[in-house]
C-alpha cells in the first residue's frame, strides 16, 4: 500500500492495492460481474438508499474500476474518482450533473471538437448558455461572469492549438462568483500538471490517451470533491448517461498508469527535440510548443507543468494542401486521430477531430484550416526526426521547384 505522500509512481504502482488480501496475487483480479449477491434482501435496500456501503450493479460500481478510482483520485490530489466508458462519458455525466435550464456555462474558446459540440449542439437545446471567452487572459472570464454562471470549463494545454489557461487564476475568479471550475487535464495528465491543487473544483480525462497509452482503449474519469463524484456517480453517470466503465478497461488503464511517468518523461523528451527541428526547418511558418522560448504563454508553462507534454501544432507555409502532402508522404507515423500512444500520431484537426465546428466557428475559436496536430510516441527520437525531415524535405523541394 502507499500513502499519498509517496512519489508520483510509486502511487501509481501502489496505492489501494495489498496483494495479501487477493490471495498473493501481484495483479489486482479483474471483477467481471454485472451484478452483486445480497446478504439479505434489507441489506440489498439499504444499498440502494445508500445507508450501507456495498456494490449493487456494475453500472454504478464494480471493484476493479473502483481500484482505477482510488488510484486517480491520489494521483489528481482529489477526494475520489470516477471511471466511465470514454472521455465524453466522463465530461456528459458532469455536465449534466452540475447544470439546469437556464444556468451558463462559460469555456474557453477552443475545445475538443466532441466537447465542442456536446456543449453548442447539445447543452444548448436544453436551455443551457455556453458563452465563450478567450481564458488566456483571465480577466475575460471575471468580464463573463454573472449569477448564471454555474460552471467554468476549460481545457489546458487545449486540443488541438495548444492554448494554457492559467488554472489558479480562473479558479479564483471563478469562485468568486460560486461557480464550479472543471478542467480537462487530458492533454497534461496529473504527471505534468494537478488542476485541483490550484483550484480547481473537478478534473475531467479522456483515459483513452496518455492514462491508457496503449491505444488499447476508451475510458474516461472524473476527480472531485467525494460528495461531487456521488452526486456524478448516481445522477449523471446512473441515470443520464449510463456510461459506466467496463472492468476489463479500468485494468488496462490502471496498467497504463504504472508507466505514466516513465512514459511522460519521454513524450516531452521527444517532443522538445521535434518541435525545435520543426522550428527551424524551411517550409514552417509556426509550430505551438510550450516548450518552445517563442510559445507565447511558455513563462506559464514553466510555472504551471512539471514538463510540456507530447502534443505539438504546426501549420506549413505552403499551407493545407503542403501539409496534406506531407503527412501523406510520412511512412513510419501514422496518420491516425487520438494521441498519448506509444506511436507518433498525425492528424489534420479541420477535418477530423475538429470537424464538429463550422469553418466559421473554426476561424473564430482559433483553429485554422492548415494546423496540423502531432503527438509525439515513445519512438526513438532520431527515427521520429527522420520520417519528418524526409516528408518536409520534399515539401520543400517541390516548393522550390
Ligand atoms: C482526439 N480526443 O483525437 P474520448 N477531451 C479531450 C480529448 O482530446 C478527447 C476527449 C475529451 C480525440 C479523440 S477524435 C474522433 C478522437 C481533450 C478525445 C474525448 O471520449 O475518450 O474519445 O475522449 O483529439
Amino acid at each position: 500500500m502507499s500513502s499519498s505522500s509517496s512519489s508520483f509512481s510509486t502511487r501509481a504502482i501502489h496505492h489501494g492495492y495489498d496483494p495479501q488480501e487477493n490471495e498473493g496475487a501481484l495483479t489486482p483480479p479483474l471483477h467481471l460481474t454485472s451484478t452483486y449477491a445480497f446478504d439479505s434482501v434489507e441489506a440489498g435496500g439499504e444499498m440502494f438508499a445508500g445507508d450501507r456501503v456495498g456494490h449493487v450493479y456494475s453500472r454504478i460500481s464494480n471493484p476493479t474500476c473502483d481500484l482505477l478510482e482510488r488510484r486517480i483520485a491520489v494521483l489528481e490530489e482529489g477526494e475520489a474518482g470516477l471511471a466511465l466508458a470514454s472521455g465524453m462519458g466522463a465530461i456528459s455525466a458532469t455536465l449534466w450533473t452540475l447544470v439546469a435550464p437556464g444556468d451558463e456555462i462559460i469555456v474557453d474558446r477552443t475545445l475538443y471538437g466532441c466537447t465542442f459540440s456536446y456543449m453548442r449542439h447539445g447543452l444548448a437545446k436544453f436551455g443551457i448558455t455556453i458563452t465563450h471567452v478567450d481564458m488566456t487572459d483571465p480577466e475575460n472570464v471575471r468580464v463573463a461572469m454573472n449569477e448564471k454562471t454555474k460552471v467554468v470549463y476549460f481545457e489546458t494545454p487545449a486540443n488541438p492549438n495548444m492554448r494554457l489557461v492559467d488554472i489558479k487564476a480562473v479558479s479564483d475568479i471563478a469562485h468568486g462568483g460560486n461557480a464550479t471550475v472543471v478542467v480537462d487535464n487530458t492533454y497534461a495528465t496529473p504527471y505534468l500538471t494537478r488542476p485541483i491543487t490550484l483550484g480547481a473544483d473537478i478534473v475531467v480525462h479522456s483515459a483513452t490517451k496518455y492514462l491508457g497509452g496503449h491505444g488499447d482503449v476508451v475510458a474516461g474519469l472524473v476527480v472531485g470533491t467525494a460528495e461531487m463524484i456521488t452526486e456524478i456517480r448516481t445522477f449523471g453517470m446512473k441515470d443520464m448517461t449510463g456510461a459506466g466503465m467496463a472492468p476489463f478497461n479500468a485494468m488496462l488503464i490502471l496498467r497504463g498508469l504504472k508507466t505514466l511517468e516513465l512514459r511522460m518523461e519521454r513524450h516531452c523528451a521527444n517532443a522538445q527535440i521535434v518541435a525545435e527541428m520543426l522550428e527551424s526547418s524551411p517550409g514552417i511558418s509556426k509550430v505551438w510548443y510550450p516548450g518552445l522560448a517563442s510559445f507565447d504563454q511558455h513563462a506559464l508553462a514553466k510555472d504551471q507543468m512539471l514538463g510540456f507534454g507530447g502534443m505539438i501544432a504546426f501549420e506549413l507555409e505552403g499551407g493545407l494542401s503542403a501539409g496534406k502532402g506531407m503527412m501523406n508522404r510520412l511512412q513510419m507515423i501514422k496518420r491516425a486521430v487520438s494521441l498519448g500512444d506509444a506511436e507518433t500520431l498525425i492528424q489534420h484537426p479541420a477535418s477530423m477531430t475538429h470537424s464538429t465546428y463550422t469553418p466559421e466557428e473554426r476561424m473564430e475559436h482559433g483553429i485554422s484550416e492548415g494546423l496540423i496536430r502531432l503527438s509525439v510516441g515513445l519512438e526513438g527520437v532520431d527515427d521520429i526526426l527522420e520520417d519528418l525531415s524526409q516528408a518536409l524535405g520534399r515539401i520543400s523541394a517541390q516548393h522550390a521547384a
